[in-house]
């Protein structure tokens, strides 16, 4: 990705842990690498079609001058979050925050801290068996639209399916969505799960009935399980309702285990596995 570069912009702020600190405020020199792609503002001399540094200098020295914060780990974290939603042109940010008055009783040359934060590319699936079952999934989109940490950037069809895992139970509507998000995983999961709540989802019967699931299925490359989340989603390769709209909005994303694109995945299962979707 293309980059745009800030080095060592002066800010006089009051991060720190000590009083003086705060009260008294020292000089910081703040560096940021956007990541962004300056093609389209390259060819045709158009500011407008890139990010603009001024504006996002004037933005960094006054995100930091108006926030305390005691560490500048903190300081970092919460100005990449801030910047990230302010420019929507960024994918990702690498921010370095200096503190070359920090209260040190040796000579040093720096101390800094330093980060890399950015959009990752999730696909959650959505299904639900209960009640009005469109308005459930419809809802779910509408919650990650109005979440600004999420940017929901497609949406499958809601296709009708028989229901899987052998308990007997109305047929389900099931789609995909791609978003891209600032929550690491595990928020991401959270988040969902508030999601299905306001829902009314209850959790039960395991595969049983349900007004609305969501499942991570896969965030960027990252294989990852621990007690509370697998990624890729463990079942994902046999379940046609599944691979069906995610190959709707996805077809050549490739699973990282299995090194398949979806939809070399759904032939497969349509091949050999059970049919569940109705279309
Ligand atoms: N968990 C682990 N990995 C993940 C992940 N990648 N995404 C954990 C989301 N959650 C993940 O899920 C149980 C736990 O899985 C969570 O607490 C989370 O920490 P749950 O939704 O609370 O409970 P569940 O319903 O028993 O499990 P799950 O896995 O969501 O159910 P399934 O396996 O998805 O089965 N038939 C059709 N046609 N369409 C369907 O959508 N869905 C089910 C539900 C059964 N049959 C179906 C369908
Ligand atoms: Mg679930």
């Amino acid at each position: 990705m293309d980059e745009i570069i800030i080095r060592d912009l002066q800010v006089y702020a009051h991060h720190g842990v000590y009083q003086q600190e705060t009260e008294k405020g020292q000089n910081f020199l703040v560096s940021a690498v956007l990541e962004t792609d300056t093609r389209a503002a390259g060819m045709t001399d158009d500011l407008g079609l890139s990010t603009n540094y001024g504006v996002v200098c004037r933005f960094l020295n006054a995100y930091f001058t108006e926030h305390t914060f005691k560490l500048i780990e903190t300081a970092a974290e919460r100005t990449a979050e801030a910047l990230l939603l302010q420019f929507p042109r960024v994918r990702a940010v690498t921010l370095e925050i200096k503190k070359p008055e920090a209260p040190i009783p040796f000579p040093f040359g720096m101390v800094s801290v330093k980060i890399r934060r950015g959009w990752r590319r999730a696909y959650i699936a959505c299904g639900s068996n209960i009640g009005d079952k469109r308005a459930h999934l419809d809802s779910a989109v509408a919650a990650l639209r109005d979440d600004e940490q999420c940017r929901v950037i497609r949406v499958s069809d809601w296709i009708e399916t028989t229901p899987y895992g052998g308990v007997v139970q109305a047929n389900y509507l099931n789609g995909a969505l791609a978003i891209d998000t600032l929550y690491p995983p595990e928020v991401l999961l959270s988040r969902l799960q508030e999601i299905e709540r306001a829902e009314a989802r209850e959790r039960k019967e395991r595969w049983g009935p349900r007004t609305l699931d969501l499942d991570i299925l896969l965030y960027e490359d990252v294989v990852m399980e621990d007690e509370k989340l697998t990624i890729p989603h463990r079942d994902m390769k046999n379940r046609d309702f599944v691979l069906e709209p995610l190959a709707q909005i996805a077809p050549y994303e490739k699973h990282p285990i299995l090194g398949k694109c979806i939809l070399e995945l759904m032939e497969e299962v349509v091949q050999n596995g059970e049919k569940h979707a109705l279309s």
